[in-house]
């Protein structure tokens, strides 16, 4: 069972990692490992693209990820999939506006799993609350290649616009985050930055986290 209250959300938020086993250069498990020795938080699988695992091989890799955020008390997400979530007994699953609708999704997961739902715009940030996510994704903040859906880059502004509209659920910014972009949205009124290519393809995925950790800190 996870904890679902404000804070532990919000303190799992803050630096988020997302990797499919098309976005590393080494095996996915041991960059996982070495990115939870540097610091990050949370961990979500998002297995897409060209020649990405399905099935069988997906499951397998899903369950030595979840191991692995286990032993090391990191909550861990699953992309989109909530059948393979809720069969491996994931920690929550995060879900964009359009691939599934919310509601359906809580009532799936039931109430002991975390429920994250994407958000571009303030009007979907409300329907996310409205639906029952326990947080939502901002992007994209700055252009990103690891999407190629992603829409607009939005800028930390549409966060502070977010909270003036009185949006105090758990934010996590998405999209184009790097270490030297991540104070500013955090000021902006994130809770957590959450990031691809700036861990996963790093040479030292620990020597990145831990460099996000530091510039965290003081915020
Ligand atoms: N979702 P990187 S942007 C998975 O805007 C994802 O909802 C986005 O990867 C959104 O840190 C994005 O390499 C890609 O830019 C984030």
């Amino acid at each position: 069972m996870v904890d679902r209250n404000n804070l532990f959300i919000k303190n799992a938020l803050k630096l988020y990692f997302i990797s499919g086993t098309n976005n590393v250069n080494k095996p996915l498990p041991e960059v996982l490992s070495e990115a939870i020795s540097g610091g990050i938080t949370l961990f979500q699988f998002r297995e897409k693209g060209d020649a990405s695992l399905t099935g069988r091989s997906k499951r397998e890799m899903a369950l030595k990820l979840k191991q692995i955020c286990q032993a090391n008390q990191i909550p861990f997400i699953i992309n989109d999939d909530v059948e393979l979530a809720l069969e491996i007994g994931a920690d929550g699953v995060h879900v964009g506006q359009t691939d599934a609708n919310g509601p359906f999704v809580r009532e799936k997961i039931g109430d002991n799993k975390i429920l994250g739902i994407s958000a571009h715009t303030i009007a979907e940030a409300k329907q996310a609350v409205k639906d029952g996510a326990d947080y939502i994704g901002v992007g994209p903040m700055y252009p990103t290649n690891s999407k190629a859906d992603a829409e607009e880059a939005c800028g930390p502004e549409m966060i502070s616009a977010m909270r003036e509209e009185g949006i105090t659920i758990p934010i996590v910014a998405i999209g184009g985050i790097d270490i030297h972009r991540t104070r500013g949205i955090a000021q902006a009124g994130a809770d957590g930055v959450s990031v691809i290519s700036a861990i996963a393809s790093a040479t030292s995925a620990k020597h990145a986290a831990e460099q996000f950790r530091l510039e965290l800190e003081d915020l």
